[in-house]
């Protein structure tokens, strides 16, 4: 599969961000055609030590017999145990240009919030960028500031060729908006974790 594919109805979560049975949430997810998912288990309540290793190993089961691309947020040790498909990081983490050396068959995701850290990327070492916050968003406790659809075509104008996805506050309603504005895909938390119906959230996405 092409990352470009897999961007396309990327899930992300963590059991912190889950009412019920993350497992649960994750299946019905798959069964009604998320593209990829991706394990961040971070922020209040999050789990750790073992606990998160074995929740990362059911969801990773769940992606495997979905066939669905299975990423790691941040975690290297997780990705490499995990046998991840790929790893996504931000601006703080280990530099993209390292996590290529150590991991040269994964997809490497970096999240860019604006131009200076867009400048200040190793574009070479990288499979997609995470574009955002899109729209605001009250998921990610230490979120930047909402950059809008503009950024999207911004980013993708500057680099054409490199696979975008939207991140932050997208929901069923505005998604169309950032997919016009150039993205290869959205990725979504709570328009799916805290949705009524899971299966008709994504399908509407
Ligand atoms: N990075 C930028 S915004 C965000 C992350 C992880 C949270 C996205 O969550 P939601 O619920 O889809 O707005
Ligand atoms: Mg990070």
């Amino acid at each position: 599969m092409e990352v470009r594919q897999a961007l396309r109805k990327y899930f992300i979560m963590g059991s912190q961000n889950c009412n019920g049975d993350p497992k649960e949430i994750l299946k019905q997810a798959a069964n009604a055609g998320i593209t990829a998912f991706q394990y961040r288990e971070k922020g209040n309540g999050a789990l750790q030590g073992f606990q998160r290793y074995l929740l990362g190993k059911q969801l990773r089961d769940i992606c495997k017999q979905y066939q669905i691309p299975f990423f790691v947020n941040d975690d290297e040790e997780l990705a490499e145990i995990l046998d991840a498909d790929g790893i996504h990081v931000g601006q703080d983490d280990k530099p993209a240009a390292e996590l290529r050396r150590r991991f040269p068959n994964k997809w490497i995701g970096l999240s860019i919030s604006n131009q200076a850290e867009l400048n200040n990327s190793p574009i070479d070492s990288i499979d997609y960028l995470g574009v955002g916050p899109i729209f605001s968003t009250t998921t990610k406790e230490d979120a930047k500031v909402a950059v809008g659809t503009q950024w999207v075509k911004e980013v993708k104008h500057a680099y054409p060729h490199i696979p975008i996805v939207g991140i932050g506050g997208i929901s069923v309603d505005n998604a169309a908006s950032v997919m016009e504005a150039g993205a290869d895909g959205v990725s979504i938390i709570s328009a799916i974790t805290n949705a009524k119906y899971i299966d008709q959230a994504v399908s509407q996405l």
